[in-house]
């Protein structure tokens, strides 16, 4: 019985890890998260989870959720080294997979969540969806990111420009890409510009089934990227 568990629990992190979707959680009820987590958890690569769902359900809801796939903590840490570690530390505790730092705040900083984060998955922001100051320093972001040994890079897949740039400086760091579906970005663009996993919020948990718009956005890749 353990053993068919087991089987059965690596089976599913194996199908999550396929997707190339990363679903933006963004509600505030915990039994709407929760809903959705399990509807459709196996089949994203993750979700994505940020304040309105923290403000409301507090961290607890971390573990909760992570019954359904693997979670990344989109706090965008901008703080001190001090600060920064003890978030991400009690992330770790209530099983994160990833969390998410701004990189405007410097090496030390950064490097602070990498050390704080263990196996989790660091992915900091090097560019955003909507204009913003970080447009005029991405070069310096990338560099500092790299440094401090982060696992991946925010790169906006409705902004080609910027996408472009921070792949061809990314020297192999994942990419994962909000700014798809509600904010204008189309999945395949961003993809073939190189984003290894696009950010998908409201296109999904608004739709009137959550489950067939998020299988429509996996055949649209499959599709196109697959001939
Ligand atoms: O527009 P939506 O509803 O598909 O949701 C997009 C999600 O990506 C939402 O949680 C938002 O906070 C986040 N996001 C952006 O939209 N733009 C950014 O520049 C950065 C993020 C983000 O997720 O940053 C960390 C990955």
């Amino acid at each position: 019985m353990l053993a068919f568990a087991y089987l059965l629990y690596t089976h599913n992190k194996y199908t999550t890890m396929e997707s190339k979707i990363i679903f933006a959680l963004d509600v505030y009820d915990y039994n709407t998260a929760m809903e959705l987590a399990r509807t459709v958890g196996e089949k994203v690569f993750a979700i994505k989870i940020n304040w309105p769902v923290i403000l409301e359900n507090g961290i607890k809801i971390v573990r909760d959720l992570s019954k359904y796939a693997n979670i990344i903590c989109d706090f965008k840490l901008a703080d001190i080294d001090n600060t920064v570690s003890m978030i991400t530390t009690k992330v770790k505790e209530y099983g994160g997979y990833g969390i998410i730092s701004h990189s405007f705040t410097g090496l030390n900083s950064l490097k602070a969540v990498v050390k704080s984060a263990g196996n989790m998955k660091v992915f900091s922001v090097v560019s955003m969806s909507q204009e913003s100051y970080l447009d005029n320093i991405t070069e310096e972001l990338i560099k500092i990111s790299r440094e401090a040994g982060v696992y991946g890079l925010v790169a906006p897949g409705n902004r080609p420009y910027y996408l472009k740039k921070v792949k061809e400086l990314s020297e192999g760091l994942k990419i994962i890409s909000p700014g798809v579906g509600a904010q204008g970005g189309d999945i395949v663009n961003a993809m073939l510009l190189g984003s290894d996993y696009v950010i998908i919020g409201r296109s999904i948990y608004n739709s009137l089934d959550p489950l067939g718009t998020l299988e429509g956005f996996s055949s649209s890749i499959n599709n196109k990227l697959n001939k």
